[in-house]
């Protein structure tokens, strides 16, 4: 497809930053007043990542309907996701009855509990006492239990089926839950082609077909590798459907991503890696031995340092302010 082209190009040319501080988002493009209520303030785990109010998730019962989630569609591909942040302690019963409201089949969660020592999020699910938790996690204010019923993990990622039952009615419903396990926050994954794996078992699983109900996807702030999630899915679609795709395109995706959840995508190492995924992708299995002029992670670049991107990810990371300590 013309994107491989253009990703050896950008490299070689060293354009990577010019093309992502193009797709900045220029203006505010919505507000915030939900999330900014006093009453709200500790349901986000990072005082500047908020919800626009015109896609944000609002929760049916109870009395508040706050929840630090965007609803994010890209109807060219028939497709919703619901991105949100890793749930916080005073927010998992919100988070589980959101997953209940919205029929959600499935969460695909894309960053580690404790990551470089440091809280990401809450355990807001049981891991089964063979695994050494609990089997069952209950949130009584909210009227739900999850259980756990099976997991089979592989290196980089754990595939999980829960089980979601609404302690008002007694009705329950399997859950799935998929978890990346190696991808650290303001970066990119080592491996591509572990990510592309850890994909194509969440689309086997029909969580990402057009018909499904929307799946959850989360990180730490629901932004950077959430949103590079989803611009890799919906443009691999795009791609199966038109079978070429070319970096405007991608471009132009993720500015219509941004407008209903902000700053998706953190880096512009994550755009570099959404285009080498999406050219693997379009390769087939053999992708990666047939890649001679594209290099795959950022150890490479670090040593050649001739990408024009090597020194994004190790750039100084804003303060963060984590409020689940
Ligand atoms: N059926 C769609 C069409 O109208 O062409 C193509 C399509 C298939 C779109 C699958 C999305 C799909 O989702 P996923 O590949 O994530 O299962
Ligand atoms: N306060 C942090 C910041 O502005 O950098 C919030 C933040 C944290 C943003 C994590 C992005 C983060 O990455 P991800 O969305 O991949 O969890």
């Amino acid at each position: 497809c013309r994107l491989e082209q253009e990703l050896v190009d950008f490299d070689k040319k060293r354009l990577w930053n010019t093309i992502f501080q193009k797709i900045q988002n220029p203006v505010n493009v919505g507000s915030t007043n939900a999330a900014r209520k006093s009453v709200n303030r500790d349901k986000n785990r990072y005082c500047n990542i908020s919800p626009y109010d015109h896609s944000r998730i609002r929760l049916k019962a109870g009395d508040n309907d706050y929840i630090n989630a965007s609803l994010v569609e890209v109807p060219i591909i028939g497709r919703k996701y619901i991105l949100s942040q890793g749930p916080l302690s005073n927010t998992a019963g919100d988070f589980w009855q959101m997953v209940w409201e919205q029929d959600c089949k499935a969460i695909v969660m894309l960053n580690s509990v404790i990551e470089k020592g440091m809280p990401k999020c809450h355990q807001y699910w049981p891991v089964g006492t063979a695994n050494g938790g609990e089997d069952t996690v209950t949130f009584e204010k909210n009227g739900f239990a999850v259980e756990f019923l099976q997991a089979a993990g592989q290196d980089t990622f754990i595939s999980r089926m829960l089980q979601l039952t609404n302690l008002n009615t007694n009705e329950s419903r399997e859950v799935r839950h998929f978890q990346y396990t190696v991808w650290p926050d303001f970066g990119v994954p080592k491996c591509p082609t572990t990510f592309l794996e850890f994909l194509d078992a969440v689309k086997k699983s029909g969580a990402l077909a057009p018909h499904a109900a929307p799946p959850v996807i989360h990180c730490s702030a629901g932004i950077g590798r959430s949103g590079t999630f989803c611009l890799v899915h919906t443009c691999i679609t795009m791609l199966d459907r038109t079978g070429n795709i070319r970096a405007t395109d991608v471009e132009k995706q993720l500015l219509a991503l941004r407008r209903q959840r902000m700053r998706l995508i953190e880096k512009v190492g994550q755009l570099r890696f959404c285009c080498l995924v999406i050219v693997l992708w379009a390769k087939g299995s053999d992708a990666v031995s047939t890649l001679q002029d594209i290099s795959l992670g950022w150890g490479d670049e670090e040593e050649d340092g001739d990408s024009g991107v090597s020194s994004m990810h190790t750039e100084e990371e804003v303060e963060e302010i984590p409020q689940d300590l």
